[in-house]
């Protein structure tokens, strides 16, 4: 783990296990979902600001949320990054992070006028959709990107072309928008949606546009569509899903609806094991739980510790992938460090 100081969890007044309805017969068990948590880019941008901190010392600031959880950003906080909305909140001169999520070339062209040392801690499967965006767009294509209206990788993705792109962000819009006339027609997606719900959406569009191309590659990263898929497995079995992540967490939020789809009688998204509500184990057999990309996995300890207070001892991984994906630090940072490294 990366991120190793905990939060306190708050004591809960906790009712006596034997006073909550037991299921009909059948074990008490948890199904625990793998993978499950920290993907690659948000491995490596949680640690590109902490080898910041400790490199040029605090503070160091941070455009947005490194990564959309409140666990993270907090420790990074009593750690001494500072994280602010947009890059005029920074000093001239000063040194700042740009998040996982990915920044626009006018959020770049403003940190330059400002003189700031930037780290870029976009994911680089971000980086991968912004250059099929810009190839696009300079082949003279019309760009259909499925995202989420104000997400940071959805503001980033389109700041790339704004002239060529339309955001359709679900199946209800692909049936009304209007695309622009022309032959060229592709469609792009944010790293994070439902792959089935975006199958839909561009089904939809496909309908309408026939002659609508696909991307080179899936846009939907491997780690949310690893984290969807086993989560799928765990949910038929589970009469509750508990995601960890934080409610801005696309990726999260997107688990508890596969969950719903999937089988799950009930689904919720808690950011932390204090959250979780004693009625929601009424009746309650098996617990399936799973975490988004963004969550490390102290959090998800902290709730496997707190059902087995209910009597949930009984815990099952149920792994659908393996993941070693590994990437490098930002080249600015690394190049710093290697530098103070041979002097
Ligand atoms: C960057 C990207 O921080 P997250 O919760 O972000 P989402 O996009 O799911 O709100 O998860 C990690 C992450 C995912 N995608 C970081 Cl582009
Ligand atoms: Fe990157 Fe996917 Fe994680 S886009 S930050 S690997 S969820």
């Amino acid at each position: 783990m990366t991120v190793t100081v905990p939060v306190p969890t708050m004591p809960r007044r906790r009712k006596d296990p034997s006073q909550i309805r037991q299921p009909a017969g059948g074990e008490k068990k948890v199904l625990l979902a793998a993978p499950r948590g920290y993907c690659a880019g948000v491995d490596r941008a949680v640690i590109a600001v902490e080898r910041a901190l400790e490199h040029y010392g605090a503070p160091v600031y941070v455009r947005k949320e490194i990564v959309h959880n409140r666990h993270v950003v907090d420790t990074l906080s009593e750690q001494g990054a500072i994280f602010v909305d947009e890059t005029d909140a920074v000093p001239e001169g000063a040194r700042v992070v740009f998040s996982a999520h990915g920044v626009s070339p006018a959020v770049h062209a403003e940190a330059a006028t400002r003189s700031l040392d930037t780290i870029d801690a976009t994911c680089p499967l971000v980086t991968k959709v912004h250059r099929e965006a810009v190839r696009f767009a300079k082949r003279g294509y019309s760009i259909v990107l499925v995202g989420h209206a104000g997400h940071e990788e959805v503001e980033g993705t389109m700041g790339e072309a704004p002239e060529a792109i339309t955001l359709v962000q679900d199946p209800q819009e692909a049936r009304t928008v209007d695309l622009p006339d022309t032959d060229k027609l592709v469609w792009i997606s944010q790293t994070t949606l439902s792959v089935d719900e975006t199958m839909e959406t561009v089904d939809i569009l496909r309908e309408r546009y026939p002659h609508l191309e696909n991307p080179p590659s899936d846009d939907i990263c491997y780690a949310t569509q690893n984290r969807q898929v086993a989560v799928k497995k765990v949910a038929p079995a589970a009469d509750l899903v508990i995601v960890v992540g934080s409610a801005n967490s696309s990726n999260s939020v997107r688990l508890v609806e596969v969950a719903l789809e999937h089988g799950a009688k009930a689904s919720h998204r808690v950011d932390f094991a204090r959250e979780i509500d004693e009625e929601w184990f009424h009746g309650v057999a098996t617990v399936g739980v799973t975490s988004g990309a963004s969550v490390p996995e102290v959090l998800v300890q902290d709730v496997i510790r707190l059902l087995a207070d209910y009597g949930y001892t009984d815990v099952e991984e149920v792994r659908t992938a393996e993941e070693d994906l590994i990437f490098s630090l930002p080249s600015e940072l690394r190049k710093d460090l290697k530098a103070a490294a041979g002097s």
